[in-house]
This record gives structure tokens, C-alpha cells and sequence, in this order.
């Protein structure tokens, strides 16, 4: 199955937590990485403190790894790249964030995961990417064409493009 993951960084270097986390998701047994999006420079939203802007980019990777089992690997790369187990409730900065936020037809609804991310269609640093390297993609509960929210009001404002994380 093809998933689309959005990693976040606002800790530096960020570029280089981007770019760390992307050849640990490669290294997963079973996992391929088939593409990554620019990386979007983007102000903060929704954080528990004031906090620095972040650099978010989207990876396309195929696996036949079931959803959780991949949540537990990004998990783990996560804490190899030095965020903290997260504190409940709290949205603080963090050098890597790594989110399941589509995977095809695939509908998950559990206290442990919501695929597609629940704030897919409302947030900029998550379509604009995964918009580049997946024009087509859709809502899996309704078929709507993901490009059809860019219309509405998205937010954060897109600061700058950078070239995509790879090696
Ligand atoms: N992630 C959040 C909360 N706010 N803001 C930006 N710009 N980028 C993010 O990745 C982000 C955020 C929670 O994970
Ligand atoms: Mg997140
Ligand atoms: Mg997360």
C-alpha cells in the first residue's frame, strides 16, 4: 500500500532533521521510499507555547507493512532523532514529526490513529506537499479531490520552497 507521511521539523538543523528521518523511514525493513515533495517553510499553528516556524515536507513510501506496524516504526525513528515521548495534550516544538496523513482508499479511526489526519484538508503544510507529488489525491470517505480544499482558506501561509530532503 502507498502512504503519504508529512514530516515536520522546528527545532535546528531542520533540514537536516528532514533529511535524518527520510533515510531511517528507507531503512525499514520492507519500506520504499518512491518520492518527496519540496520542502514548505511555514509559521507554527496550533501550538501549547509560542514557537519557531517549521519545515515540512510529504514522502511517498510503499509497504506491506500494516498501518500500526508502520506508526510504531516512525515512532521509534522519531525517538532516535531526539523528540521526546510526547506529553499529553501538549503541542511543543519538536525536531521531527512524523505523521501517516493518507494511505489510498484506507479509512483508520482508533485512539491510536486517524488515517486520513483528521486536519489533512485544513492545513497548508500538509496538502500543498503531498498535493506536489500526488495531484490526484482524494478523500477516501467521500472521493472529493484533495486540490478542491486549496480553494478554500488553508492555512499556514507558504513562506518558501526548498529543494525536496533527499540524499
Ligand atoms: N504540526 C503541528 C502543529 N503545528 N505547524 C506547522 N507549520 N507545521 C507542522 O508540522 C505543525 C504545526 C502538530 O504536529
Ligand atoms: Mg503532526
Ligand atoms: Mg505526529
Amino acid at each position: 500500500m502507498l502512504f503519504h507521511l508529512n514530516l515536520g521539523s522546528n527545532i535546528e538543523p531542520r533540514q537536516e532533521h528532514l533529511r535524518g528521518a527520510l533515510a531511517l523511514i528507507e531503512k525499514i525493513p520492507g519500506v520504499a521510499v518512491v518520492g518527496c515533495s519540496r520542502i514548505y517553510a511555514t509559521p507554527a499553528v496550533d501550538m501549547t507555547a509560542p514557537a519557531g516556524p517549521f519545515l515540512n515536507c510529504c514522502a511517498a513510501v510503499r509497504t506491506s507493512l500494516r498501518a500500526d506496524r508502520l506508526l510504531a516504526r516512525l515512532k521509534e525513528i522519531e525517538l532516535l532523532l531526539g523528540r521526546p515521548a510526547a506529553s499529553k495534550g501538549a503541542c511543543v516544538s519538536r525536531t521531527i514529526d512524523i505523521d501517516i496523513v493518507l494511505a489510498e482508499h484506507l479509512v483508520v479511526e482508533s485512539p491510536e490513529l486517524a488515517i486520513p489526519h483528521p486536519a489533512l484538508a485544513r492545513r497548508s503544510f500538509f496538502l500543498w506537499p503531498l498535493l506536489e507529488i500526488c495531484p490526484g489525491a482524494a478523500d477516501p470517505r467521500t472521493g472529493r479531490p484533495l486540490r478542491r480544499f486549496l480553494a478554500a482558506e488553508v492555512v499556514p501561509p507558504i513562506l518558501e520552497t526548498l529543494p525536496a530532503p533527499l540524499p
